[in-house]
């Protein structure tokens, strides 16, 4: 806006009265969201960087040793975010280490990088943390992490934290740990279509009865699976109780890419990032070329076409998403081809 515009009497009674001429503010209603351009975080400089956070705390000074993937794009000094709505950090935990148990009402999830000794407890229910497997902390679930290792163990954690600070929802509680709902142990889950039932002692939660998804399971799925016309595979690792989302409003996949094909286009008024689990690369999105190997992370922000393809040898993503929480407020349109 124009110094002379701003000095008028009529701009300056409508900021004294707190109003604003909404005719100067939108030049144009756009037909389509505007969106960010994709962004890329390379595990080649995020792995060095492991160590050096390892060096420059002790577990008593960070309680969690998290690298936060920042999207220059959604920065906030509250916090960063990966995509909208989602967050995602690289975190670490040494031999010996522990982390505190606590619950809050972001969902979480894990995603074993580096695998070793080490366990997350989730209400009670240990779950192993081995390389690839999957680990669910629903929103209002106690968890905390011990390492009986003697090597690092590394993963990928995402939240949807930064849906729960837009909504102000965002509760913690530092333990001691209540009372857990009593829950089937997770092998109890493990055939599809075979659901045990709530009964005396037994509750069925608002979440996913299961917290851990293994990397053996998801392999298995996979190759049993018959591929769709690109050649691509996708499962999603679902409520066993439900058929829906893993948790609540956080949707989570795994891709498995044939090697040189490229997925059909597809977009989406989703937010989505993927984590290169195994094989090279590139993914169309937008206007931009990203090239990945593993362990690299790369977000699908909402409303880019994108379509990937692996070289030859193939590959698998894994891709949270915030579908979910689009698809309930009936906001979700998705287009293919
Ligand atoms: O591991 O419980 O990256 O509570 C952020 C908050 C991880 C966790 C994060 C958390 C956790
Ligand atoms: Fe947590």
């Amino acid at each position: 806006m124009a110094e002379t515009q701003i000095q008028d009497e009529f701009h300056e009674k409508m900021a004294a009265a707190g109003v604003k001429a909404l005719w100067e503010r939108t030049m144009h209603n756009p037909r389509e969201p505007v969106s960010e351009p994709p962004r890329a975080w390379r595990w080649a400089e995020i792995e060095p960087l492991i160590d050096m956070a390892v060096a420059e705390t002790g577990m008593d000074v960070a309680e969690r040793r998290v690298l936060s993937l920042a999207n220059p794009d959604l920065d906030i000094p509250a916090g960063a975010s990966v995509t909208t709505n989602l967050n995602a950090g690289i975190q670490v935990l040494m031999p010996g280490e522990t982390a505190r148990v606590h619950r809050h009402t972001a969902n979480a999830l894990r995603f074993v990088l580096e695998g070793g000794n080490g366990t997350t407890t989730v209400d009670g229910k240990v779950c192993p943390m081995n390389k690839g497997d999957l680990i669910l902390t629903p929103g209002g679930t106690w968890h905390e992490h011990t390492h009986a290792g003697d090597s690092r163990i590394v993963w990928l954690d995402s939240l949807d934290v930064p849906f729960h600070r837009a909504m102000h929802t965002q509760f913690f509680d530092p333990g001691p740990a209540g009372n857990f709902p009593p829950l089937p142990p997770d092998e109890a889950y493990l055939n599809g279509g075979l659901i045990p039932q709530a009964g005396p002692g037994m509750q069925a939660p608002a979440y996913s009865p299961q917290f851990r998804y293994a990397w053996e399971d998801v392999c298995a799925t996979l190759d049993a699976m018959p591929p769709a016309e690109d050649g691509s595979k996708t499962l999603r690792y679902a409520n066993p109780a439900t058929g829906g989302p893993a948790m609540n409003i956080f949707d989570v996949y795994m891709i498995e890419l044939a090697g040189g094909e490229a997925t059909i286009p597809f977009r989406t008024t989703a937010n989505g990032f993927c984590l290169v689990v195994e094989g090279e690369g590139q993914s169309t999105i937008g206007d931009q070329i990203i090239d990945w190997g593993p362990y690299d992370v790369f977000t699908l922000p909402h409303w880019n076409r994108y379509s990937h393809k692996a070289s030859g040898d193939g590959a698998k993503l894994f891709m949270g998403t915030d579908r979910e929480i689009l698809r309930r407020l009936d906001l979700l349109r998705e287009e293919r081809g």
